[in-house]
Parts: structure tokens; C-alpha cells; sequence
């Protein structure tokens, strides 16, 4: 009988095991030559405007987190920019293309008000120089690099429902601007509006206005930072692609007067969409955007070269995010260890894998050899997997070697002398607590991610395995793996 239950309570194991699918799947990279890079502050961050009583569908999520509002003296605050070394923060967002700059109005600087009719609900908005200096000695202090979005209706007027026209008026940003060089503040770069790209999202501005009125901002920051090296660069529009509205503006505005063209992504729709989730997991929607990017690319190379194309702001969904979604392990793009792990350089991957499985292979950053972002979106396939090198080397050679030189010769071809650390990979397994996908703790290799005693970001740190173990990732997880002798010629 003893016998029996425990052979039944073995098969229930069993089956419990293997409810979970496994599928191999072959990544080869080309580690040759890189096939394109990012920037070095590749992830970034945005400070909003919006008050505290901004709302989208019964919730008030932004609570006290605006370039004005938020409390600078806040040490974790500090402590998370600073995770980041030089982080990229852009100060804007829907109501910046109604803030004043407190400094040589003739007129008054009120704050934002809810007011119902009016654009996105709400009138006025007002930076203070004082609060501009709080933000400056902030942003020093965190060695943050800042892009700040300029009021770009600044003058205008509607001419039509929810079009816009008229010159800009440039006073109050020329005054500001030139009371930021006076400060010897650090501005990294310059942005002209929020979304009036294209037909708009609260306005529009048709893209030949636009281009002039950006000939005219150019000329202003190259007079006013004469004596001021280096000289920001103009970044525009900040709005969503729409290529003959971004291919005029590039024309109108000529050579070298664009230096950065940004645009949003919101591929997920609204935040209150009960898909969301399922969204997120689909890679046949996620993978709609990168032809948004291409596009844009294609826009810059046929009428700016001399611009580069930006993500300026991508929320996933809009109108504020998902609830019980956007601020949970389901939309982490695990920021800390790409910005710590992955490099600039982007390598090719070629695979057989389900489109379930993404993965994304760069030079690793700082040290020899490359790292591999895998995620999983799949939620019941574990995937085996076996990564190569375009240079027809196998990295899982399975031969059978009895002693350690016989595995260094196998392992040969990942770094120039074979020792122990040539033998080993690194990894990052990050999966939610629980198993749950909206959980909002996340582990690393099995252990909760948590502030240390003293209320510090914690070190992140890799497991240890041998090269040639089998490489894994379980359903709904996420995992960087640095292989620190791959050999690729294409990153040095
Ligand atoms: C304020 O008034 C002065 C003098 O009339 C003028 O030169 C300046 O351009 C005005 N500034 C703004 C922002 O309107
Ligand atoms: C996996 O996802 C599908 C589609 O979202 C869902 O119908 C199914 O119940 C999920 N399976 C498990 C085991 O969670
Ligand atoms: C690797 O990339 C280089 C540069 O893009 C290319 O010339 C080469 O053909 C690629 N190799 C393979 C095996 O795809
Ligand atoms: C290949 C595979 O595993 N497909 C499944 C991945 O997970 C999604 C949901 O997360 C399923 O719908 C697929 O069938």
C-alpha cells in the first residue's frame, strides 16, 4: 500500500513536470562585424509634467513625480540615477507645450489648473527659475544628461480644430535659455515640442512651419552658446512617426539644423485594455514596431543623414500605463543589467526558434566578448538552447574530452589563452515572485531583488557556469548571459 501512493505521488510528479514543454532552439551570432550601434546612454528615462491630479480611467497613478512636484531630496531617488552612472533623463510630456519659463515675462506665470476644456484638461504650467536651479543641482549632482522639451505653441494659435499655426513666439524660450547658459548649467540637448508631429495628439503643426520655426531655435542656441562648449544638440519632434510630415520637416529645415529626430512608441494601445497582458506576450504585436523604427531610419537616410532617429519617449500603453501591468515584472525591460551588461555594438543573430523566444546578442559592455539578452514570452515552453558562432564553431560541442586540456582545446576558439574564467559563462535569470507575472518583486536567480539594510540599490550579481552546460530559460523569464570569450572581432 506505502508502496502504491508513493508510485502514484511519483507519476503525479511526473506529469507535473512534464505538463511543461522543451523545444531546442539554435541561435548562431555573427560576431564578425557589428550591425549597427546605440547610443552609450541607450536606456534613458523621462520627467513629466503632469500634476498630481492628472487621470485616466478612475485612477491617479502620476502622484507627486513632475519636474515640478517631485522631491529631489528623496536619497533613493538619487541613488537609482546614479545606478545608472550617467543617465539620460528628458524632461517633457503632453503639457510642456504650455509652460511658461518664469523668467523676463511681462505677464503672469500661473500654474496648471484642471480646466475641462481645455488641451488634455488642463491650463497654464509654470517653471520657476528657482525650481529650474533645484533640477540643475540635481541633475549634477546624479550626473544626469539632460534633454529638456521646449514649449513649441509658444505664439501660436488654433486655426482649425486641433491644428495650429502662426510663427512661434521664442521670447520666453530665448530668456530661458539664455538664463541656463548665465547658470553654466549642462544641457545636453534641446527638444522642440511634444507630439504635433502629424495630425497631433493634443495639436498638430504643419511640418513647414515647424521646419522654420526650427531654422530660428538653431540660430538662437548657436548665438547664445557661442562662449558655452559643447554646444547642445536640437532635438525634434518628439512626436509619432508619419513620414511625410518628418521627411518635410528634415527638407524645410535644412543641413545640420535637426540633429536628432525622436519619436513615441505606444505599440500597446491604451492602458485600459484588458488584452494588455496578452499583448505584451504576443510577439506577432510586439514585433509591429520595428517597422516603425525602419521606416523612420529610411525617412533620416533620404532626406537628413546628418540626423540621428531617437525612441524620445515610449510608454508600452498610453493614457498613464496599465494598472496592475505597467508597474510590474510583465513591462520591466530590466534596465539596470542591460545598461550594466550590454554594450553598444549590436550583433546579427540567426535562429530557428519560435518567435516566442526573443533574443538579442551585443558586444558585452567594457570587457571582451558578448552578452545575449533572452526572454521568454511563452508561458509554457521552456526552450534548450544552443548558441554558436557564425564562424562555424560549436560552442556545445558535446566531444567527449577526459581531461581539462581537451576541454580548453574545444573551447579554444572563445578567447586567446584558455583558463578558468575562459570556461565559464555568467547569467541573469530574472523571474517574477510567485510565478507571477504581475508580481512587483522580480528575483535574480532565484533570490528577491531588494534595497540592501542601508537602503541601497543592490550589487547584481551573475551565477557561475562551466561553457560547455546546457543553456536553458524557463517560460515567462528573462536571462543575460555573458560569455566572456565568445570570439567576436566585430566588437573590438
Ligand atoms: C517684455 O517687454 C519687453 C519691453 O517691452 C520686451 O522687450 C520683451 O520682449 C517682452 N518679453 C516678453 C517675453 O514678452
Ligand atoms: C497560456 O497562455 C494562453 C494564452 O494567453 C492561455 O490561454 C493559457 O491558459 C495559458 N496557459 C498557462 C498554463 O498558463
Ligand atoms: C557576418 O556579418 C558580416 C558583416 O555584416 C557579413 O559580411 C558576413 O557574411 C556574415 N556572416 C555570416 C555567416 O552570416
Ligand atoms: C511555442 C509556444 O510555446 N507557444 C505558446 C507560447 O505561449 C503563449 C502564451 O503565452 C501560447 O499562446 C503559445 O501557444
Amino acid at each position: 500500500m506505502g508502496f502504491c501512493t508513493a508510485l502514484l505521488f511519483f507519476l503525479a510528479y511526473l506529469s507535473a513536470i512534464f505538463a511543461q514543454n522543451f523545444e531546442d532552439a539554435h541561435l548562431v551570432v555573427n560576431g564578425t562585424a557589428v550591425l549597427a550601434e546605440t547610443d552609450a546612454d541607450y536606456i534613458c528615462a523621462t520627467m513629466d509634467w503632469w500634476p498630481h491630479d492628472k487621470c485616466n480611467y478612475n485612477q491617479c497613478p502620476w502622484g507627486y513625480s513632475s519636474a515640478i512636484n517631485l522631491d529631489l531630496s528623496e536619497p533613493l531617488l538619487a541613488k537609482a540615477i546614479q545606478a545608472f552612472g550617467h543617465l539620460r533623463i528628458r524632461i517633457g510630456g503632453s503639457l510642456q507645450d504650455q509652460v511658461k519659463y518664469d523668467v523676463g515675462l511681462n505677464s503672469s506665470c500661473p500654474p496648471f489648473a484642471k480646466v475641462r476644456d481645455r488641451m488634455f484638461g488642463f491650463s497654464g504650467g509654470c517653471l520657476h527659475m528657482k525650481r529650474w536651479d533645484e533640477l540643475n543641482h540635481f541633475f549634477s549632482k546624479t550626473g544626469a544628461i539632460v534633454t529638456f522639451g521646449l514649449n513649441a505653441l509658444s505664439g501660436r494659435h488654433q486655426i482649425r480644430r486641433g491644428v495650429w499655426g502662426g510663427d512661434w513666439d521664442s521670447s520666453n524660450a530665448h530668456d530661458f535659455i539664455q538664463y541656463t547658459v548665465s547658470k553654466g548649467y549642462q544641457i545636453d540637448s534641446w527638444e522642440f515640442g511634444n507630439e504635433l508631429s502629424g495630425i497631433g495628439i493634443g495639436a498638430s503643426v504643419g511640418a513647414e512651419q515647424y521646419g522654420r520655426d526650427l531654422i530660428n531655435l538653431k540660430d538662437i542656441l548657436y548665438k547664445l552658446y557661442h562662449n558655452f562648449k559643447p554646444e547642445p544638440f536640437l532635438v525634434a519632434p518628439g512626436g509619432f512617426y508619419d513620414n511625410t510630415w518628418f521627411a518635410k520637416l528634415l527638407r524645410v529645415s535644412g543641413s545640420h539644423v535637426v540633429d536628432v529626430m525622436t519619436h513615441h512608441i505606444y505599440n500597446l494601445g491604451a492602458g485600459v485594455d484588458p488584452k494588455l497582458v496578452s499583448k505584451i506576450l504576443d510577439p506577432h504585436y510586439l514585433s509591429r514596431v520595428s517597422d516603425t523604427f525602419s521606416s523612420l531610419k529610411q525617412t533620416i537616410q533620404r532626406n537628413g543623414p546628418w540626423a540621428s532617429a531617437w525612441v524620445g519617449e515610449s510608454g508600452g500603453a498610453y493614457n498613464s500605463g496599465g494598472r496592475h501591468v505597467s508597474d510590474t515584472f510583465i513591462n520591466s525591460f530590466c534596465a539596470m543589467l542591460w545598461h550594466q551588461l550590454m554594450g553598444k555594438g549590436v550583433l546579427a543573430v540567426d535562429s530557428d526558434a519560435s518567435s516566442y523566444l526573443r533574443y538579442y546578442a551585443h558586444c558585452s559592455k567594457g570587457r571582451v566578448g558578448i552578452t545575449l539578452l533572452l526572454i521568454n514570452l511563452s508561458n509554457q515552453t521552456s526552450f534548450n538552447i544552443n548558441v554558436q558562432t557564425s564562424m562555424h564553431v560549436n560552442l556545445h560541442k558535446k566531444e567527449k574530452t577526459k581531461n581539462a586540456r581537451g576541454i580548453k582545446k574545444t573551447v579554444s576558439w572563445i578567447g586567446g589563452k584558455a583558463s578558468d574564467e575562459a570556461l565559464s559563462r555568467e547569467e541573469y535569470h530574472l523571474t517574477p515572485a510567485d510565478g507571477n507575472i504581475r508580481s512587483k518583486t522580480m528575483l535574480l536567480n532565484g533570490r528577491r531583488i531588494e534595497l540592501t539594510a542601508g537602503g541601497d540599490i543592490p550589487t547584481l550579481l551573475p551565477s557561475f557556469l562551466k561553457a560547455d552546460s546546457g543553456i536553458s530559460i524557463s517560460p515567462l523569464s528573462m536571462k543575460f548571459i555573458v560569455f566572456p570569450n565568445f570570439n567576436a572581432p566585430g566588437c573590438r
